[in-house]
C-alpha cells in the first residue's frame, strides 16, 4: 500500500478486520518487518490519540519513528503556490516536503482542514502534495476531510461488540453541538467506512448469514455531509427517531459542510441547540446502545458525564483499538516497501 486515505485503500475489509484481529492476539508478531526502518509523523495540528497510537504501532513492527510538529519548533510553512513569501513564513511546503522524504520510509500526517476554502480542503491539496514530492508512501493521520485511521479502529471496535449477537446492528452518527468550529473528517470517514462495511456485507453479525449494518445519520438541517461520503445512508433529521432501536450512538460535532446552502456557509456553525446532547433521555430511546466517540470530546456539549462514564460507553477500547488499526494498516505498507 502507498497511501492511505479511503476505505478503498484497504480493499477486503473481511480480511482487514482479520488482520486487526490478528494484531490484537499478539500486536508484536511482525516486530522485525520495520527494521531499519523510518516512520516520519507530521503534525500541523495537535493530537493525543493519533501521536501515542501510531508511534506505539511502528514500534510493535520494531521501526523508528520522528515525531515532527511543524508549529513547535520547524520553520513556518507556505502551503500556497505563487504567493511571495514576505510574510511570516519562511519555507514553502514543496521544498520542506522532499527534504522530510529524504530522512524516512514512510509519512504520516495531520493536516485539518482550514474550513475557509471548501474547494481547497476537498481536493486534500496538502495531503496530495506529500504524496506527489515526498517519493515515500503517505497515509492520513486526519487530513483536511478524513480519518481513516479513526474509521477503521471504529469498525473493529463494532465488530468486536457485535460479534456474539444474531442480527445486524442499527448505528447512528449524530451530529452534537460544540463551541468551535470542527471539521467533516470523522463523520466523513465513519460514514464511508460503515457503508463500505455495509456494501461488502461484512458478517458482524454472530449468525453469520445477517451482514453489513444499518447506517443512519442525523444532525439538524444544513449539516449534510458530501456525497461522496454519505451516499445511500439514510437521513433522518428527527433525532428522536433516528436514536430508536439504535444499538450504536457515534456522536461527533462538526461544521457546516457547505453542500446544502451554499459554499459561503463551509465551517460555519449554524447551531449550538443543546437538545441535540446526547444525555440519558435520548439513550433511553435506544436499544440499550453503546456510546462511542473518537475523542477528545466535550462533557456537557456533545455528551454529559453520566452517558460517557456509563458501563454502556466504549469510547475507551475504542481509543485503545487506535494502535490495532495503525499496526495493520503500517504492516500492510512496509509489506509494500
Ligand atoms: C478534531 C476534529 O473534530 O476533527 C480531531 C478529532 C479526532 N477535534 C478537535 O479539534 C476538538
Ligand atoms: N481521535 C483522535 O484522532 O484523537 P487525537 O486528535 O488526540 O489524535
Amino acid at each position: 500500500m502507498k497511501s492511505f486515505l479511503n476505505v478503498k485503500d484497504l480493499g477486503d475489509l473481511k480480511e482487514a478486520l482479520s488482520e486487526a484481529v490478528e494484531i490484537k492476539a499478539d500486536r508484536y508478531k511482525y516486530d522485525t518487518l520495520g527494521k531499519n526502518k523510518t516512520l516520519l509523523m507530521v503534525f500541523f495540528n495537535n493530537s493525543l490519540r493519533t501521536r501515542l497510537s501510531t508511534q506505539k504501532a511502528a514500534m510493535n513492527l520494531g521501526m523508528n519513528t520522528i515525531v515532527l510538529d511543524v508549529n513547535a519548533g520547524a520553520w513556518k510553512l507556505e502551503t500556497e503556490r505563487g504567493v511571495i513569501m514576505d510574510g511570516d513564513k519562511s519555507e514553502h511546503l514543496l521544498e520542506a516536503i522532499p527534504v522530510m522524504g529524504s530522512f524516512c520510509d514512510v509519512i504520516g500526517i495531520r493536516s485539518f482542514a482550514g474550513l475557509t476554502d471548501r474547494d481547497y480542503d476537498y481536493a486534500e491539496t496538502v495531503y496530495h502534495q506529500f504524496e506527489q514530492y515526498s517519493g515515500k508512501p503517505v497515509f492520513a493521520m486526519e487530513t483536511a476531510t478524513v480519518h481513516p485511521l479513526q474509521a477503521f479502529a471504529d469498525l473493529f471496535t463494532i465488530s468486536e461488540f457485535w460479534k456474539k449477537e444474531t442480527r445486524r446492528p442499527k448505528v447512528v452518527l449524530t451530529w452534537a453541538p460544540h463551541p468551535k468550529a470542527l471539521p467533516q473528517a470523522v463523520p466523513n470517514s465513519f460514514a464511508q467506512w460503515m457503508l463500505e462495511a455495509d456494501r461488502q456485507q461484512i458478517p458482524l453479525a454472530g449468525a453469520g448469514n445477517d451482514c453489513g449494518i444499518d447506517f443512519v445519520v442525523t444532525h439538524p438541517e444544513g449539516y449534510e455531509l458530501d456525497a461522496l461520503f454519505t451516499a445511500g445512508a439514510t437521513i433522518e433529521y428527527d433525532q428522536r427517531k433516528a436514536f430508536e432501536g439504535a444499538d450504536f450512538i457515534y456522536a461527533k460535532n462538526w461544521s457546516c459542510p457547505g453542500v446544502t446552502g451554499g459554499k459561503e456557509n463551509y465551517g460555519k456553525i449554524l447551531s449550538k441547540d443543546m437538545s441535540w446532547t446526547v444525555d440519558a433521555e435520548h439513550m433511553s430511546w435506544t436499544n440499550n446502545a453503546r456510546f462511542m466517540h473518537c475523542l477528545p470530546v466535550r462533557r456537557g456539549m456533545i455528551v454529559t458525564d453520566d452517558v460517557i462514564e456509563a458501563p454502556t460507553s466504549i469510547v475507551i477500547p475504542e481509543a485503545a483499538n487506535r494502535e490495532i488499526s495503525a499496526t495493520v494498516v503500517l504492516k500492510r505498507i512496509l509489506q509494500g516497501l
